[in-house]
């Protein structure tokens, strides 16, 4: 008899910001792939996580949250990520709250038009729902707006209903070859994975627009015995938001470098010193250079 086919298969993760499409990539890959905040707009870049299992390896591409009416480049350079990713997608994950469907989730399905794989809306926060009753009329609504190849409610934070969804998922996938060794989980080094958690930290501490002028860069780093030390840039987009981040006395920015060593010494295998500085680069992300130099994709 014939083994199982393997299959594999790139899944664009797409919906509007903060509808929790990072937290799903970590819950599937049970690793950080993709950092995480209570504020839309955290993902910038599209991060792929890999899933591998004895029969299957399905690249889920998280993606930074769509949206409308922001015309800085660097809301541009994340629309287009996003949007970029849907033309090698073997299957979309089209992932809005399952508390209720938004003008902004319109923007998003409006954006879906025009692919040509499947889609499969992912109705996630179902821990919010309530009563639980709202969920079924809720469903029978979605599935008026769109033809969806299949509508999930999950729970990603909880771990709810996720077996089912890889399950859907690996129904739509081809069979196809490991495109990634078998232990690799994302596309992304070190470097920018430290860069990442570093912001994370900070996004959470800070309030109104200072996180999103925020930029990490990660300069030099080296490695003595078990000890990384990673020298890092934090970029503030006007001279006022420096001090902001730094805090009185330095209490920010020390909370935000104990918070992430502590996280990045559970990510990877290491000890972990930082060396954090502040600098102010004014407009940095509607400046094109600025972006190129900080990895963001400029047409
Ligand atoms: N209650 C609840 N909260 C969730 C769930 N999944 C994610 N969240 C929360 O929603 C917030 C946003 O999660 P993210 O994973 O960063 O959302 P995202 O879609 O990647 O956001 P962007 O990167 O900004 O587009 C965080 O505070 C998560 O903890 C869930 O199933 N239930
Ligand atoms: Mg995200």
């Amino acid at each position: 008899m014939a083994g199982k086919a393997f299959r594999s298969g790139y899944v664009a993760i797409v919906g509007r910001p903060n509808t929790g499409k990072s937290t799903l990539v970590n819950a599937l890959i049970k690793e950080k792939i993709s950092i995480v905040t209570s504020k839309p707009q955290t993902t910038r870049h599209r991060i792929l996580g890999v899933l591998t299992a004895e029969h299957y390896q399905v690249m889920l591409v998280d993606t930074p949250g769509l949206h409308a009416g922001s015309r800085k480049l660097i809301n541009k350079s994340m629309n287009r990520a996003a949007i970029g990713s849907l033309a090698d997608a073997d299957l979309v994950l089209f992932m809005v709250e399952a508390t209720g469907w938004g003008k902004e989730d319109d923007y998003v399905l409006d954006r879906l038009a025009s692919i040509r794989c499947p889609c499969v809306l992912v109705l996630n926060k179902l821990d919010l729902v309530k009563p639980r009753s709202a969920l079924l009329p809720f469903l029978d609504a979605c599935s008026k707006r769109h033809e969806f190849a299949a509508i999930i409610p999950i729970s990603a934070v909880r771990g709810k209903n996720l077996d089912r969804l890889l399950e859907v998922v690996l129904s739509f996938l081809p069979e196809g070859e490991m495109l990634f060794p078998a232990d690799v989980t994302t596309d992304r080094n070190a470097a920018f994975r430290i860069a990442e958690v570093v912001r994370e930290k900070l996004m959470e501490s800070l309030h109104h627009e200072v996180p999103y002028g925020l930029a990490v860069e990660v300069g030099q780093m080296q490695t003595r015995d078990d000890l990384v030390l990673v020298d890092i840039t934090i970029w503030v987009d006007r001279e006022s938001h420096s001090g902001i981040v730094v805090g009185k006395g330095g209490a920010n920015l020390k909370r935000v470098g104990t918070a992430a060593r502590l996280e990045l010494e559970s990510i990877f295998d290491n000890r972990f010193h930082l060396q954090t500085r502040v600098k102010a680069r004014k407009n940095w992300s509607d400046n094109a250079r600025a972006l190129q130099q900080l990895g963001y994709e400029i047409r």
